[in-house]
């Protein structure tokens, strides 16, 4: 035992062991920090033993640099680096108290929303064992100070720092393959902050945010105000004329948008073991007073969801590598549907039972011009409250009644669902079908979470109508993206009977609900051809808002001039007559390779297609929007916005008083929540 004791403390005693200690102590008050400090989501063995091994790598390389030093240099450097990285750890730990998020380049740099109302706060968010990150430090000081360990001011052979550097490099290339292999495109897909953070630390995410940021910067600095003048002449040139006939039928009604998690047509009047799978959406969808659309398909690309978003309210296509809701969301100027309604005297919120972080949400709502962001933190948290991504949706809809109620009207409101998503797994409770019997373990609970997500839409619609809501709300649902993608082609050909599911149907899989429903809306079911692309234009002229001058890349899809062509972000397309999927062309109607198609009509389709893709990536690359003056519309200023918790319920109180308009301030003050009537077994069970 004193051997080892011995052994261990003449190593300590070397500058190697010193590194060693300095790593160790490092990685064990990173651990702390990630535990209880922030809110990573880490599920199971993997992410675990990433989350508690990725600071070692990079404090390897860091501190191993003072090995290239000499004598006392060294220690002083590795001491330096120590307390430096620990302060930008600090104020990570007060930043995510108050946003949930990490400091990025382009807060630092002063152009974010919430750096300057967080110098106020700073004091006030501070707790005593924040302090706690700097005990390494501390421990390492004393240790020297009191001769604990000794100063070795030994030359090193030149060899041991180049082993340390490379080991780091090595270790940290495990580091990413393990971490890819558990989330793949975790780089490329940028969908959270928390979770580079949590796969490959803290210092990795700085890195990997100032590449990001430099990168994106770069081009935007090099932007002029007269890049604009050729989109803006594209759009003259191709404006559709909206359908008259439309036009302010739902002016000044209160709107939602639902957002129907990964939901596809072919769900809709679809029937497993005799039963429909969603037979609420089935009832809208028919109903006389629903405008339907039978060929509207999800235009998504790497961003999922945030493309799906990004296109619904500013009508631009997602970008052909991430998000741009992470990656342009918080610097960018848009022109976004929140933004043009709250300046018509609108109060626009989003809801999702998610953490805020997630797609950037936070600050892209905020450019947006979202007055509210109510997510997970707004809502009673259980764990049996949740699966996979964030709250279940019958609880989530349920209770965003609460906000719902206080919201000035007119409102704009958007609800994201979220059960319904890959893998689409479901507590025994929840179930009420069976699951398919395709074999696909994926697929086969899709019916299942489809189904729960039907009945939540059932009990909403059923809580507007106690309320008379109804009355003066217009409600879109659309579906974001496909549920099954094209890895499950087998069991697609099961679920659809089609024999050989190939890459013909697979994008003709692409379609997606999209209803808007409205007491005495002139509706039924529409064939046009159209993608998500679409709605902002349509929704406008239905609002009775025009749509002339804006830089939008889709159209009424209710103008009988409305171009069906639509784009995939990989350059394939749809139109009722041709469908492209890479080098091939097929007949719409028949599915079979379209030999008579002439090389010009495939030129002229294909070249429109990557024409609008890649006018529309110029105005988010370059933030081509912050050049054009759209009239009478104010810039929306993201200061003006906060989503915290404390401010939003003051406001919320605020506008009862003010305004007197809300569901709840019209009832008397008496909540209408109590009038939800939902079979969530999670709520019943409370009772
Ligand atoms: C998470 C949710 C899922 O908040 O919106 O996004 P997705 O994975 O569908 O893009
Ligand atoms: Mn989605």
């Amino acid at each position: 035992m004193k051997r080892i004791t011995k052994g261990i403390s003449n190593f300590l005693n070397t500058r190697l062991g010193f590194v060693i200690l300095a790593v160790l102590l490092y990685t064990i008050k990173t651990i702390y920090a990630y535990e209880t400090k922030f809110n990573l989501g880490v599920k199971g063995s993997i992410q675990t033993f990433l989350m508690i091994i990725n600071p070692i790598p990079v404090m390897l390389l860091l501190f191993g640099i003072s090995l290239y030093m000499k004598g006392r240099k060294s220690y002083i450097f590795l001491l330096i680096v120590d307390f430096l990285d620990t302060v930008w750890l600090f104020s990570n730990i007060l930043y995510y108290r108050e946003f949930s998020d990490f400091l990025t380049m382009v807060l630092i740099k002063g152009s974010g929303a919430a750096s300057n109302n967080l110098g106020k706060s700073i004091m006030g968010i501070m707790k005593p064992t924040d302090f706690l990150v700097f005990a390494d430090v501390i421990i390492l000081i004393l240790l020297l100070a009191f001769h604990v360990i000794k100063v070795d001011i030994r030359r090193l052979n030149w060899k041991i720092p180049v082993l340390i550097s490379s080991l780091a490099v090595l270790l940290f290339g495990a580091n990413l393959t393990l971490a890819e292999g558990d989330r793949s495109q975790l780089l490329t897909r940028t969908f959270d902050n928390n979770y580079i953070v949590k796969y490959l630390g803290l210092n990795v995410f700085n890195v990997y945010d100032m590449i990001k940021t430099t990168k994106t910067n770069a081009v935007k600095s090099q932007a002029k105000s007269s890049d604009i003048d050729s989109i803006e002449k594209y759009m003259k040139d191709n404006y559709v004329q909206p359908n008259v006939e439309y036009s302010g039928v739902a002016k000044g009604k209160n709107v939602f948008v639902i957002h129907l998690e990964s939901l596809q047509q072919f769900m809709i009047d679809y029937k497993w073991q005799g039963e429909e799978v969603t037979p609420n959406l089935n009832k809208i969808y028919h109903e006389d007073d629903t405008l339907s659309f039978d060929n509207f398909f999800n235009q998504v690309g790497q961003g999922k969801t945030a493309d799906a978003e990004l296109m619904l309210e500013n009508s631009l296509f997602g970008l052909p590598e991430g998000a741009a809701m992470v990656t342009d969301g918080t610097t960018n100027t848009f022109q976004a549907a929140p933004a043009m309604l709250d300046q018509k005297g609108y109060t626009t919120a989003s809801f999702h039972g998610d953490v805020p972080s997630f797609w950037n949400r936070d600050n892209a709502y905020k450019s947006w011009g979202y007055d509210y962001f109510f997510s997970s933190n707004y809502y009673k948290q259980k764990k049996s409250y949740n699966v996979g991504y964030g709250m279940k949706d019958k609880i989530f809809l349920k209770d965003s009644t609460q906000y719902i109620e206080q919201l000035p009207q007119p409102f704009y409101a958007k609800l994201i669902t979220v059960t319904n998503h890959y893998p689409y797994t479901l507590d025994k409770k929840n179930q009420s079908i069976e699951k398919t019997d395709t074999g696909d373990k994926t697929v086969d609970g899709y019916v299942q979470t489809a189904h729960y997500l039907d009945q939540s839409i059932g009990e909403f619609m059923a809580w507007l109508k106690e309320t008379g809501l109804d009355k003066n709300s217009m409600v879109v649902l659309y579906g974001d993206h496909y549920g099954i993608s094209n890895n499950h082609k087998k069991a697609m050909a099961k679920l659809t009977g089609i024999k050989n599911f190939n890459e013909f149907n697979d994008a003709q899989y692409q379609r997606v609900p999209f209803m808007i429903h409205m007491d005495g809306l002139k509706g039924g079911i529409n064939h046009t051809y159209g993608g998500e692309i679409d709605v902002l234009p349509t929704l406008m002229n239905l609002l009775g808002m025009d749509d002339k001058n804006t830089i939008q890349f889709g159209s009424d899809l209710l103008s009988s001039e409305h171009p069906q062509t639509v784009a995939f972000r990989n350059g394939n397309f749809v139109t009722p007559d041709v469908t492209k999927v890479g080098s091939n062309y097929y007949n719409t109607k028949t599915g079979k390779v379209d030999k008579k198609i002439s090389t010009a009509e495939k030129a002229k389709l294909s070249n429109k297609v990557t024409t609008e893709l890649s006018l529309s990536d110029r105005v988010i690359n370059g933030d081509l929007l912050r050049f054009h003056k759209l009239p009478g519309f104010t810039a929306v200023n993201r200061k003006d916005f906060s989503y915290k918790k404390s401010t939003t319920i003051k406001e919320l109180k605020k506008a009862q008083k003010k305004n007197g308009t809300s569901l709840l301030a019209q009832n008397d003050d008496k909540s209408m929540v109590d009038l939800y009537q939902t079979d969530a077994p999670e709520l019943s069970s409370n009772k």
